[in-house]
């Protein structure tokens, strides 16, 4: 390639990337449903990594301006508000197929998203990661920012020729700034494999609370399942020693498979706001889908409303990327004015928002009727809507 061809095919790698990160999104306001907003286009995708991630730019040493590092996937970000921007800890994926974190910003949390210069640099432990996923971050009350996330290597125990067989960890790591990061020991649990954990923002009862996702597989949950509640006494070694399954899998229900906590909950008048992913096995592989509960505000392992059937479930070009047929959350923002932007990945591959207030979920999670597990069930509960209709429309 010549001199000016290249200086040309730069300039435009950099024109495109700004182009990209400069549009505004926009709400769709058709087919709204009441309970949230969904967003016309992604608002993360592997084209929103920097050129300086991907390229060397000399052109001495990389004469066809090549992509050296691509990136194949941004998704299942964590989220949360730090000195006054938006914030994801997006899970980046490059085309070694390994994930690693990196912080996005964006001045309104839903518009013109930028990666930091630097992704994060999260030390090791003694025992080397292999691959790093999915970090739910909470701002605890002992004055720290905590991420867990996924920590996983190959099984040790695997046969030599078992290249595939890997053991999850709940990996853990605390921050003041999201820049120096402290890693902690993995969390420690009688269950074989740990993931989706996340840390509730407040003490109970002195002790740090953990929810779970003990089980017995790497991806499937064998006789465990179901989301725990785990107390410990230290960050700094951290032990479950007791996991309660607080929300189980039900057969025949958007969580028949299995399901796992998305983000840290929302603290509401009426109780936490939790939001979760449930997975089901159909002939065209698993689907994951959102839902959500609420628990209790000084009991938040006990639950007290349970609305049937999924809150967000994969649509449109959300259903097609890398793995598809799935919508993954661990991260949401509730603002100052009682809004909430709930960050969603789909398919393994892009981040998307959705808008909604906390009046709104609390509507939702209590007044949407519980999921009565019998089609007989399913057919009274919208009579009975019907009906209501009905009468009240021949009132008016
Ligand atoms: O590929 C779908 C999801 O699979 C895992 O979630 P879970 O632990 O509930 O099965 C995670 O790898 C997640 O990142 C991924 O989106």
């Amino acid at each position: 390639m010549d001199k000016k061809e290249y200086q040309k095919r730069l300039k435009k790698l950099f024109q495109e990337h700004e182009e990209l990160t400069k549009k505004k999104n926009k709400r769709i306001e058709k087919n709204f449903n009441g309970i949230y907003y969904r967003y016309k286009r992604p608002i993360i995708t592997a084209d929103h990594i920097p050129v300086l991630w991907k390229y060397d730019l000399n052109p001495k040493t990389n004469p066809f301006l090549m992509q050296r590092l691509g990136i194949n996937a941004t998704f299942n970000a964590g989220a949360m508000e730090f000195n006054g921007r938006f914030i994801q800890v997006v899970r980046v994926e490059g085309w070694d197929r390994k994930s690693f974190f990196a912080i996005a910003e964006s001045s309104d949390g839903i518009n013109h998203w930028r990666f930091w210069d630097y992704p994060v640099t999260l030390p090791e432990t003694k025992t080397p990661d292999t691959n790093l996923y999915d970090m739910r971050l909470t701002r605890h009350e002992d004055g720290w920012i905590y991420g867990l996330f996924c920590a996983e290597r190959k099984d040790p125990d695997a046969p030599p020729n078992d290249t595939s067989s890997a053991v999850a960890a709940c990996g853990i790591a605390r921050t003041n700034d999201l820049i120096n990061w402290e890693r902690l020991p993995d969390l420690v649990s009688s269950s074989g494999q740990q993931r989706n954990c996340v840390l509730h923002p407040e003490f109970y009862r002195n002790k740090y609370a953990i929810y779970t996702r003990p089980q017995e597989g790497f991806i499937s949950v064998g006789s465990g399942g179901g989301i725990g509640w785990a107390l410990i006494d230290s960050m700094e070694k951290p032990v479950a020693k007791k996991e309660t399954i607080i929300d189980d899998r039900v057969y025949h229900t958007i969580k028949e498979m299995k399901n796992g906590l998305g983000p840290a909950p929302i603290k509401t008048s009426r109780g936490w706001l939790q939001l979760a992913h449930g997975v089901r096995a159909c002939a065209a592989g698993l689907r994951y889908v959102l839902y959500m509960f609420l628990t209790d505000l000084k009991k938040p392992f006990q639950v007290i409303a349970s609305p049937g059937g999924y809150f967000m479930a994969p649509q449109g070009d959300e259903r097609i990327g890398d793995v598809s047929n799935v919508l993954f959350s661990n991260g949401w923002i509730k603002k100052k004015n009682g809004d909430v932007l709930i960050y969603y990945g789909s398919s393994d591959t892009r981040m998307h928002v959705a808008e909604t207030t906390v009046d709104r979920l609390l509507d939702y999670v209590l007044n949407t009727p519980a999921d009565e597990y019998r089609s007989a069930m399913s057919v009274i509960q919208r009579n009975e809507l019907i009906s209501k209709n009905l009468v009240y429309l021949k009132k008016k």
